[in-house]
């Protein structure tokens, strides 16, 4: 069995719809067991001028090889029926799926570079990730929460709303801004 972070985007379409219908793609799926599973972020896009992006990260433990897990995400974007701007890119997508880590290990095979690596420098990828990951580290043993700590603003916020809509709130935390704006 292996620890992964799946990140998850959307900012296009039904967002919330999007990035739910995802998480049950991968409960469904044979070889992917979803362990945790973090709140929703509303998120400033990066890249060209576009909406605002809604994230999240899930923790999984799999059977599958890595190019085997890729498939499956990839099959779960085209079911969504991703839509991304051709050409552009960084541009908008109706679903956007990525291996962030893959436990301690590197990954470099054509298609596939883990950890993410743009991961560092993204706190839309990283709030997500620590919050459902506090401990986790890049191969080199460099803690993400540190990470992410000294990174800029960049116009993160997190919702009340989870990405398991079945999970409850907890009373008092986060800040009070919902999925409705
Ligand atoms: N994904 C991108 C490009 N820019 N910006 C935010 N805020 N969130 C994303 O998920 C995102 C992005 C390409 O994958
Ligand atoms: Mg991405
Ligand atoms: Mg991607």
């Amino acid at each position: 069995m292996t620890r992964v972070i799946v990140g998850l985007g959307a900012n296009l379409g039904d967002p919330v719809a999007a990035l739910r219908g995802a998480l049950a793609g991968l409960r469904a799926a044979d070889g992917v067991e979803v362990v945790a599973a973090s709140h929703l972020y509303v998120t400033a896009p990066v890249g060209p001028p576009q909406p605002d992006y809604l994230n999240a990260a899930v923790a999984l433990e799999t059977v599958l090889a890595p190019l085997d897990l890729l498939a499956l995400l990839h099959a779960l974007e085209a079911a969504a029926r991703r839509v991304r701007v051709r050409g552009v890119r960084f541009g908008p997508r109706t679903l956007d799926l990525d291996i962030l880590l893959w436990d301690g290990a590197a990954i470099d095979l054509p298609g596939l570079v883990v950890p993410h690596p743009r991961l560092v420098e993204r706190r839309f990828a990283l709030e997500p990730l620590v919050e459902i990951a506090p401990d986790a580290t890049l191969p080199d043993g460099t803690p993400l929460a540190g990470v992410c700590a000294a990174l800029p603003d960049q116009g993160v916020e997190r919702l009340v709303e989870r990405l398991d809509a079945t999970m409850c709130c907890s009373h008092g935390e986060g800040r009070s801004r919902t999925a409705e704006g």
